[in-house]
């Protein structure tokens, strides 16, 4: 998202769907420029208008930054209910913002200030306050009741989510994974009912600001109509999508291997349970039953941490040495004594990890229930990737503090991790020296599980949600259409019935707690795209799997060149900045997983000749 509705102060992830962040007092406001507002409106005014009206977004913004931040640190009735409250405030004080705002709309503003009226209009609009107050309390107790999610077999103790990712990973009973899929699955229609009403008072608020439904909404963050986003999204999947068909292909023969014909179908779709993750987004985890026989190496960087007993602050600092070794600043001393890094004991929280702005300014946390894995590894540097790029746009303007598009805010840290190779991890220690990195296949595998798995997912939830929003898909047949799409895209079944009250999509984080997904798909492309630029910033002309920046400040202050533009230019131009590309391009992903793909299709075809025989 862009800057306006979903302002920051919230947790990156979260700063989002909801018009509510920001625009504090802007009811004020409103009438502060009443007098005028018979006359024609004039230049001079728009832009005190914008100036006062930021600043008292940018006071009420931290307000409702702590409700949240307690609400999601400490789940209990009273928490939601400040975050209720606060939200409301928030919505009202957009919602005026936003109304009063379009009266310059026409006038012949700088460019900066355009952009920031545009901005203030990217919003939802609830004039009823009751509607507001609704809204708001559906979404506090959306995500709370995503967070206090468990599967509770009978007779045994209930299990939170992350013990049951743990049991996803590594298990390799089919019946074992299914029973756990579809515990956390069963949770979700709770919430339905919950879910169905939002979407309705978040509609009415869209088309009130004149978008034909909050989907609309969403696709009208990225600098282009809502219309050419979404033909945007399917040229860029049409790219990668061969290269998915391959992994998957020569993913089904393997988990035929280890599960047999009866599990995993010949053709057609694969049940979602047997891919190592809660929602198949990424198979790393089976990497083991994927890798290639010969060269793959046996580093396995879960064990190291596990052996060492890495704790979550450590697995922080190995993070934050790779972004102060390209020349970025320390973390904030208030970052490591306000962070949660690790799930308490005695309370709920939301442990889905996300990244937080308190005040634009030094007040950054993030907020991750981290256990000492390779995943987890990577998603500490994805997370502080949110964290730097607040720190580096916190001299702009308060609307401006933001992603150049909300798929870089994603993009950021995932491009760190991607310098996260063999050669790297000997150096700070976490290899042997002597240690065999695997073959450039394994290396790419393990990679593309993570990467090239993620993409039609990335792709998927949001078509199913503009739908949604759109009101082409009804509450009865929402998982007749997630699991349309679930096929039609990735390639899966539901490992069970599919029932008219059932609610899978609401078993993901992102929709329950209404976070936009289509930024990952962006994500995925653009990280390729900035670590090519990067690498060749470095002088590096090896392949591009192998290279690493870490170290490099050359690289570092490219890419800080570009954190400091924030939302201030449309993002074609921070593209350009740091890539001097202006479009986001699936070739940069396509290319650096060439050489896997090769050998893929080779193995298929070895694969299918075999079968026939
Ligand atoms: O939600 C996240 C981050 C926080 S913005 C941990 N991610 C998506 C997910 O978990 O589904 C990162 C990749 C995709
Ligand atoms: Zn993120």
């Amino acid at each position: 998202m862009t800057k306006p509705l979903y302002l920051k102060a919230l947790p990156v992830a979260v700063m989002v769907a909801m018009g509510a962040f920001h625009v504090a007092h802007a009811a004020e406001t409103a009438s502060a420029t009443k007098p005028a507002a018979k006359s024609k409106p004039t230049v001079a005014e728009a832009e005190r208008f914008l100036n006062e009206t930021e600043a008292k977004m940018e006071k009420l913004n931290l307000d409702g930054a702590r409700a949240q931040w307690v609400a999601q640190n400490f789940i209990t009735e009273d928490t939601e209910a400040l975050a209720t409250y606060f939200g409301e405030k928030q919505l009202s004080l957009s919602g005026d913002a936003a109304l009063a705002a379009r009266r310059f709309n026409g006038l012949k503003l700088k460019d900066d200030y355009a952009r920031k009226l545009k901005f203030l209009q990217l919003t939802l609009m609830l004039p009823d306050p009751k509607e507001r107050e609704a809204y708001a309390a559906k979404q506090a107790a959306l995500n709370a009741a995503y967070g206090k999610g468990k599967y509770c077999p009978p007779g045994k103790e209930c299990m939170p989510l992350g013990e049951l990712e743990k049991t996803l990973a590594t298990s390799r009973d089919p019946a074992k994974l299914k029973e756990i899929w579809t515990g956390w699955h069963a949770q979700s229609p709770a919430y339905k009912q919950m879910y169905v009403d939002y979407v309705a008072l978040s509609n009415k608020g869209a088309r009130e600001m004149g978008f034909a439904d909050t989907g609309a909404l969403w696709r009208s963050q990225y600098d282009m109509a809502p219309d050419a986003f979404a033909a945007e999204m399917e040229r860029i999947w049409q790219q990668v999508k061969p290269l998915y068909d391959s992994l998957h292909t020569y993913t089904r023969y393997k988990l035929r291997q280890a599960y047999g014909p009866d599990v995993v179908p010949a053709t057609g779709p694969i049940p979602a349970h047997l891919f190592g993750n809660m929602w198949s987004q990424s198979w790393e985890n089976i990497y083991p039953l994927l890798k290639p026989a010969a060269n793959a190496g046996n580093y396995d960087l879960t064990k190291v941490l596990e052996e060492r007993k890495t704790d979550a602050k450590q697995m922080t600092q190995y993070a934050e040495r790779f972004y102060t070794s390209l020349g970025m600043r320390k973390l904030p001393e208030t970052f490591w004594e306000r962070s949660l890094l690790t799930k308490p004991r005695d309370r709920e929280v939301v442990c889905h990890a996300s990244a937080w702005t308190m005040d634009g300014k030094e007040d950054v946390r993030i907020k991750m229930c981290i256990r000492p894995t390779d995943e987890e590894f990577k998603v500490i540097h994805h997370e502080l990737g949110h964290i730097y790029y607040d720190l580096a746009y916190n001299k702009q303007s308060f609307l401006f503090q933001g992603g150049a598009n909300d798929g870089f805010h994603e993009a950021i840290g995932d491009t760190v991790a991607l310098s996260i190779t063999p050669d790297y991890l000997k150096k700070i220690g976490l290899m042997e020296p002597s240690q065999q990195a695997g073959d450039d296949v394994s290396e790419l595998m393990q990679r593309a599980l993570a990467k090239v798995a993620f993409l039609p997912f990335a792709y998927m939830v949001d078509k199913w949600r503009w739908d949604v929003y759109a009101g082409k898909v009804q509450p009865a047949d929402y998982d007749k259409t997630w699991w349309q799409l679930r096929e039609q895209y990735m390639g899966m079944s539901r490992p069970g019935p599919i029932t008219a009250n059932g609610f899978d999509a609401g078993a993901k984080y992102h929709v329950a707690a209404d976070v936009p997904y289509a930024r990952y798909f962006l994500a995925h492309m653009l990280q390729f795209q900035f670590h090519r630029a990067l690498c060749k910033e470095a002088g590096y002309t090896g392949p591009l799997h192998r290279c690493s920046i870490y170290g490099n400040e050359k690289a570092g202050a490219k890419f800080q060149k570009m954190l400091e533009m924030g939302a201030s230019k449309p993002w074609p131009e921070a593209l350009k900045a740091i890539s001097g590309e202006d479009r986001i391009d699936g070739q940069a992903l396509v290319d650096y997983f060439a050489p896997l793909k090769t050998w893929l299709d080779e193995q298929n075809r070895q694969l299918a000749a075999a079968d026939k025989k």
